[in-house]
């Protein structure tokens, strides 16, 4: 009957193909049925559109209201008109209904949402395992204020009054006159765990530090050493090799290599300067070892006999050892990492892979 309605035309002739008032009451029960039956809220919308648009099927049924005979336009008029109101009513209620059922339909077979779920930083994951490997090697964690004084930074520690890192083109002072700066290197725990009880001291410190430094690949100006202290009754070098030999192992795996090289720190005597295998080439040579087949990781030596008198323990009766690696490059040899500068740019694509 729809169809067939939408192929008269009223104006071609008047009287014949005129619809009667019987016709138009079957016509709006088949378009309300149609309309109910719409199984979605688009197919909805679909009918909205064919019936009560602008265009649609019911604003043109009221404009052929005039070609109607006089005895049935009244009729007629409210028919359409109950049509009209019901067909909004209808439509209504089922577009109420659709939008309902969206919003508490519960699809059992929809895979689950996943929820963001945070995770422990690289570098505090590195950090957390080096403590973890040092105290089950008999040390524990000394902590330390990172405003330190010129005291604790440089004095205590033995460094010559012309040394560069004194200087504010390398240090980062909050105060130059009240002598406080922002601590250069984990050594200063050394001093402040001396300070507090007598020997042996057993102890690492992991922390941030800060230097007026200029960034790239594997320099930043603000970083994190790991402080190592051993003092007692003899202690040698032997222990000190011994020592980082076992955490590099433990760390990075039996077959990893471990070379020491003569250097200068004013606060150990003899001093040597750290190296690791390198991770990219495996000790071939390459860029990033700058064709070395070693990265270095840290400073370490014995503890200068000065620095044991400074805080009343007998140099004579004990010495010891100490050590300061770079955490950052620790964690960069453990997994692969070419560019120190990713571990602090809060990538989430960098982050979400460890
Ligand atoms: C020191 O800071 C000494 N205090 C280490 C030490 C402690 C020696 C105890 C003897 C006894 P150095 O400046 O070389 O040393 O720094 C130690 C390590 O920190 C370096 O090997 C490197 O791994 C890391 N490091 C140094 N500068 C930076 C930087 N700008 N960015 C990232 N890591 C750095």
């Amino acid at each position: 009957m729809i169809e067939e309605y939408c192929q008269i035309d009223m104006k071609e002739d008047k009287t014949d193909n005129l619809m009667k008032i019987d016709e138009l009451k079957q016509l709006k029960n088949e378009i309300l049925s149609e309309i109910g039956n719409s199984s979605t809220y688009e197919i909805v919308e679909e009918k909205r559109i064919k019936y009560l648009s602008k265009k649609g099927m019911i604003p043109e049924l009221f404009s052929k209201i005039k070609e109607v005979q006089n005895q049935d336009k009244k009729e007629f008029g409210q028919i359409l008109n109950s049509l009209r109101e019901e067909a909004y009513e209808l439509i209504n209620r089922l577009k109420a209904g659709f939008s309902n059922n969206e919003d508490n339909k519960i699809d059992l077979t929809l895979p689950g949402r996943k929820l963001p779920v945070g995770k422990y930083h690289p570098l505090y994951k590195m950090r957390d395992e080096i403590k973890q490997i040092f105290r089950q090697m008999g040390f524990s964690v000394a902590i330390g204020p990172e405003i330190e004084t010129e005291h604790y930074i440089f004095d205590a520690l033995n460094m010559p009054e012309w040394h560069p890192a004194r200087k504010v083109t390398d240090s980062l002072y909050v105060d130059k006159d009240s002598q406080l700066l922002l601590r250069t290197e984990t050594s200063s725990v050394q001093i402040r765990t001396m300070e507090k009880s007598d020997p042996p001291y057993r102890i690492i410190c992991p922390g941030r530090v800060y230097r007026n430094e200029k960034e790239n690949s594997t320099h930043t100006a603000m970083f994190m050493q790991l402080e190592g202290l051993y003092v007692d009754e003899n202690v040698s070098f032997a222990e000190l090799k011994g020592t980082l030999l076992a955490f590099f192992k433990h760390l990075y795996g039996q077959e990893t290599n471990v070379r020491f090289r003569p250097h200068y720190f004013p606060f150990t005597e003899p001093s040597a300067e750290v190296d690791v295998t390198c991770f990219k080439c495996g000790g071939d040579g390459c860029s990033l070892c700058k064709n070395s087949g070693w990265i270095e990781l840290g400073g370490c030596g014995m503890v200068h006999p000065k620095l044991l008198e400074n805080v009343g323990v007998d140099s004579e009766k004990y010495t010891g050892f100490a050590f300061g690696l770079g955490i950052e490059r620790l964690t960069m040899l453990k997994y692969g990492l070419n560019d120190i500068r990713d571990i602090y740019e809060n990538d989430l694509r960098f982050l979400e892979q460890f």
